[in-house]
């Protein structure tokens, strides 16, 4: 198990990210840095932890016309699809279990007739001492919590600016589309 040497509670890292000015969400190293010096702690997430065997959920822990944090719990062998962020920045910190990023270079897309090309990129590990950010360059990707490493898996997603759609892509079979993003619970309690 990996841990980190000094970690805060989820409210902690809510006032820091309130009191960050808006300067400090474009580019997208500050806020990396800032999810990478204030790891979160597993004990204060209770309220934002649910599962689903079917799919990962989504828990909405704070929302500012700036950004949004929630957490997303991963069952054992849960992926997500290869989708977008609506070109908005995204940051990723792991504070249980490891996941894995795969990237994709989006070649090109055609949304009104649903179809596209995608290439394979990079393969990239989070976990509570390495959070991610999403390449404004590349900003197309899937999240794994691959089978073999064993154990459930929570991560903390900072958008800005929040959004509620994505588009998800078949690298396979080179379709693409676009769907609504919805939350399990917001700020604790079930939707
Ligand atoms: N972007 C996905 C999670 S994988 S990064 C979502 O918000 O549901
Ligand atoms: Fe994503």
């Amino acid at each position: 198990m990996i841990t980190a040497a000094k970690t805060i509670p989820i409210d902690k890292l809510v006032s820091g990210l309130r009191q960050l000015p808006e300067s400090a969400f474009s580019p997208i190293e500050p806020i990396r840095r800032f999810l990478q010096d204030n790891p979160v702690n597993a004990e204060s997430l209770g309220p934002y932890l649910t599962w689903d065997r079917q799919h990962y959920t989504r828990n909405l822990i704070d929302r500012t016309p700036l950004y949004e944090l929630m957490a997303i719990c991963w069952e054992i062998g849960q992926v997500s699809s290869v989708h977008n962020h609506r070109d908005q920045n995204c940051w990723m910190a792991v504070p249980i279990g490891r996941l894995l990023v795969e990237n994709f270079h989006l070649v090109d897309q055609d949304l009104q007739g649903g179809r596209c090309r995608l290439e394979p990129l990079n393969t990239v590990e989070m976990n509570i001492s390495q959070p991610c950010a999403v390449d404004p360059a590349d900003p197309v990707h899937r999240v794994l919590n691959p089978r073999d490493l064993g154990e459930r898996a929570v991560s903390l997603h900072v958008y800005s600016r929040p959004f509620d759609t994505c588009v998800v892509y078949s690298p396979e079979q080179g379709t693409c589309g676009e769907i609504q993003l919805h939350f399990n619970t917001e700020y604790g309690k079930p939707k």
